[in-house]
């Protein structure tokens, strides 16, 4: 494993995209239904068990969270969307904010969605893949709590999202993942390893 990731560090909370850090280096966000199981990725893939903050209350976080890799890499723990709960002036905040996001940050090398394998491709995680679209992003999908289907079960979602994603018009890829059983974790290091630029040779 890339040692870098074991040392990701809290940056800062933004409640609007005016209050986040500069846009410079490289960022990478995680998106994802609420309670879909960003935060928890986060902190399997940087070996830390509270980086971020993990929640049971869906919706809680309506928060840009920001941790460094290094002093060029970031990683973005994007708000949950498709809560019920939250009322509609906070759903088009929420939905302004992100369009922005997506569209205006220079610094974003692609975005790692979050579905919960039990639930994927909600009609939000489809407003996100029409986004990357829009901005010609890459898009990772982790399908997360892989734990809770048996492999063959697994395998088989697996293949139906692959498959109705082979009609989106930009780069998707995906895997199975566990935040609880730490299964996954060296795919996503390759991918994150290929956005953040690891693996080439820096030309001076
Ligand atoms: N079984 C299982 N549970 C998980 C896994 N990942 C997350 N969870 C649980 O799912 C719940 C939500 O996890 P979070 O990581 O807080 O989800 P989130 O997407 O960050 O949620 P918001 O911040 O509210 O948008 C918590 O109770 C986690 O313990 C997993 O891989 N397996
Ligand atoms: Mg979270």
């Amino acid at each position: 494993m890339n040692p870098a990731y074991h040392q990701a560090q809290f940056v800062c909370s933004a409640p609007r995209l005016q209050n986040a850090p500069p846009d410079e280096g490289m960022e990478i966000a995680f998106a994802g239904r609420s309670n879909a199981g960003k935060s928890s990725a986060i902190n399997a893939l940087v070996h830390q068990n509270a980086l971020a903050r993990v929640s049971k209350t869906p919706g809680r976080t309506q928060l840009l969270n920001f941790f460094a890799i290094d002093a060029q890499r970031k990683l973005v723990d994007l708000p949950g969307y498709g809560y019920a709960k939250v009322p509609l002036a906070v759903k088009n905040d929420w939905q302004t904010m992100m369009e922005n996001y997506l569209k205006n940050r220079k610094a974003l090398r692609g975005i790692v969605q979050v579905m919960d394998i039990r639930h994927p491709l909600t009609e939000f995680d489809w407003q996100m893949v029409e986004w990357c679209e829009h901005g010609n992003l890459p898009l990772h999908i982790l399908l997360t709590k892989a734990d809770k289907l048996k492999y063959g079960a697994a395998k088989n979602t697996l293949l139906k999202v692959q498959k109705e994603l082979s009609k989106s018009s930009i780069e998707v890829s995906l895997q199975l993942f566990s935040a609880l059983q730490k299964t996954g974790i060296d795919d996503i290091h390759q991918l994150l390893d290929e956005w953040f630029g690891f693996n080439t040779v820096e030309v001076v």
